[in-house]
């Protein structure tokens, strides 16, 4: 059941997102057998939309919860899901955005949309496949919620969608380290998000990260046709603990840079 879920979600993520099923491609053409570690997805804590809600698809497919996180400068909490016993099953990330720690404004344009919304989508375990639910927005909005939140801007255009799926670097065999995947991702010519280094962690922390630049799309706003930053594509490397079991939680300190692979950029 969890198989079925992860290709509806990859089949969405690569017709947005070219470059990752690009780079998916690279690896298997050297050899390479490309696991999932984990997928996130992004959120608001509105009650009919947050955490809970996006889990229950993964939840009534065996998931169980494992780690909670938060991220004060973002605003932002955070679990992430484990299956106890599929093998392979990707972790799953799933953040949300706190939304009365911003400004009224902003609070009362997002109240707006998600309130011109029916009950048809909120509550729908099939909610992770809907994108945004709210209409076509508006660019005005979008550079609006920028100013307060990166991560509110890019889900007032995204909605609910998987925001990257990670390259698990433990099931390469040729490019056995995050050194040698970096160099593979940019000598294939996709750029690397550089927020904090491009590695995220140290293996004495037992996780370490990197991440592309998110792909920048063409999206339709009220007011045209604009170009924006939407997904990324990770990879991850985890070691063992002294007791030899694998690390499987998610690291705050790394996270909090991996956000920021779909920051606004000019192009
Ligand atoms: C999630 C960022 C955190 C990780 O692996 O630490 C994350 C996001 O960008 O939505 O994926
Ligand atoms: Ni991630």
């Amino acid at each position: 059941m969890q198989k079925q879920i992860f290709n509806e979600l990859w089949k969405r993520y690569t017709a947005q997102n070219p470059s990752a099923q690009a780079i998916h491609d690279l690896f298997t053409k050297e050899g390479e057998n490309v696991i999932n570690d984990h997928v996130a997805f992004r959120t608001f804590d509105d009650p009919r939309m947050n955490i809970q809600i996006l889990a229950k698809k993964f939840v009534k497919a065996g998931y169980e919860y494992k780690g909670e996180y938060k991220f004060e400068d973002k605003h932002l909490n955070a679990v992430h899901l484990e299956h106890p016993s599929e093998e392979n099953a990707p972790r799953v990330f799933i953040s949300e955005l706190i939304l009365s720690e911003f400004s009224e404004d902003f609070q009362n344009l997002i109240k707006k949309r998600i309130n011109s919304v029916g009950n048809a989508y909120y509550g729908d375990p099939d909610m992770i496949y809907k994108g945004r639910v709210w209409g076509k927005p508006s660019y005005a909005e979008y550079e609006t919620l920028r100013k307060e939140s990166e991560y509110a801007a890019w889900l007032y255009v995204h909605g609910f969608r998987v925001n990257h799926f990670t390259v698990s670097i433990n099931a390469l065999k040729k490019y056995d380290s995050i050194e040698k995947v970096n160099q593979f991702i940019k000598d294939c010519g996709f750029e690397m998000n550089a927020s904090g280094g491009e590695i995220k962690g140290t293996p004495e922390k037992l996780l370490q990260q990197s991440s592309t630049l998110s792909e920048i799309i063409k999206v339709e706003f009220e007011e045209g046709t604009y170009e924006i930053p939407a997904c990324f594509y990770e990879f991850a490397i985890r070691y063992p603990d002294e007791s030899g079991e694998i690390f499987s939680g998610f690291i705050a300190a790394n996270a909090n840079k991996i956000f920021d692979s779909s920051n606004f950029r000019e192009v």
